[in-house]
């Protein structure tokens, strides 16, 4: 989605599910049920957001507005609390942090610590400045529900925003075909399959209470969550891929956010088992080359480390056409 005239202003909804083998998925919608869009606007514009709270407690699976406080009188409504003011921590409050931007952590726009949206509050409005300096990139938005934020963001509620201009950083960007690309984390899609040799192997020792090291689970040969690319599962232990298709030595820039709960990335392009150079631009938002900096427009690497909430911009060329086969 887009800004229009220095404004883009959009509903959006927060939905969740069970799935029937009992892992949890959230996203966010459209009115006109798009999944999780990508908000573009550029610096100076506003975004305006009519928030609506539509979780339910997936451990009763009833819809949360129907149950009334514990201890209250059957038939009475939910007190009405402010959901600036509550803080309240419950598994179906919510609210929205604007990853990467400089704005106000104020009401309505990206406090954390005191807002609190619940289901049966009417439409929560966002309503923000992009500051005129923002550094052209990627952010993103997802829940910052305090005690909840991990089970949201795992759960999928994530979206990714960009500040348009990166051209202005480096003019050879301009008009390159792009890639918006989300990488999500989730709970297995396989729990029950064996371990394997090729996952990493840690001693218990290493590990914490949410098997967040090295993403082992288990220690013992199994990732502790799988991945997903834009939504499509790349599930361990067979790792089908997500297809994207590009032409044969075409220039493209992606834009790549870790928008895992827990899970560290090291992104590399192969082209058979072999490591491309891939040309950063931008990490975390802003450009090598901005306002100044020393340091040159693009840097050739092999591989990039990538932590949960972090972003990289990177210049990717296709592989060369494939010799035509004989028969
Ligand atoms: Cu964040």
């Amino acid at each position: 989605m887009r800004s229009r005239d220095g404004v883009l202003e959009t509903d959006l909804s927060v939905h969740d599910e069970k799935l029937p083998d009992g892992t949890s998925r959230y996203c966010y919608l459209t009115s006109d049920g798009k999944p999780s869009p990508t908000l573009r606007l550029k610096p100076g514009d506003q975004l305006v957001i009519h928030f609506k709270n539509d979780l339910v407690d997936l451990d009763t699976a009833t819809p949360a507005i129907d149950k009334p406080l514990a201890g209250a009188p059957i038939c009475t409504t939910r007190p009405k609390v402010d959901a600036c003011a509550s803080g309240a921590m419950t598994p179906i409050s919510t609210n929205l942090h604007f990853h990467g931007l400089t704005v106000p952590p104020v009401c309505h726009q990206d406090d954390v610590l005191k807002t609190s949206i619940q289901p049966d509050d009417p439409p929560f409005e966002y309503r923000l400045r992009i500051p005129d300096d923002a550094p052209p990139g990627l952010y993103w938005y997802h829940p910052h529900l305090h005690g909840f934020s991990k089970t949201q963001v795992l759960g999928g509620a994530s979206g990714a925003l960009i500040i348009e201009g990166i051209e202005r950083a480096d003019p050879q960007l301009a008009g390159l075909p792009e890639r918006v690309l989300v990488i999500r984390d989730q709970d297995l899609v396989n729990p029950d399959a064996p371990p394997s040799k090729s996952e990493p192997v840690m001693t218990k020792s290493q590990l914490d209470n949410d098997g967040d090291v090295a993403n082992s689970g288990t220690g013992f040969g199994k990732p502790s969550k799988d991945l997903s690319v834009n939504f499509v599962p790349v599930p361990y232990p067979n790792y089908l891929p997500a297809r994207l298709t590009m032409k044969p030595g075409e220039r493209q820039l992606w834009r790549v956010l870790n928008a895992s709960a827990i899970t560290y990335l090291n992104l590399a392009l192969l082209v058979g088992r072999t490591p491309q150079q891939i040309g950063i631009v931008a990490l975390d938002g802003v450009p090598l080359q901005f306002h100044g900096s020393p340091s040159p427009s693009v840097q050739w690497v092999n591989h990039i480390g990538l932590p949960p909430g972090s972003r990289a911009e990177f210049i990717v060329e296709g592989p060369p056409a494939a010799r035509r086969p004989c028969w």
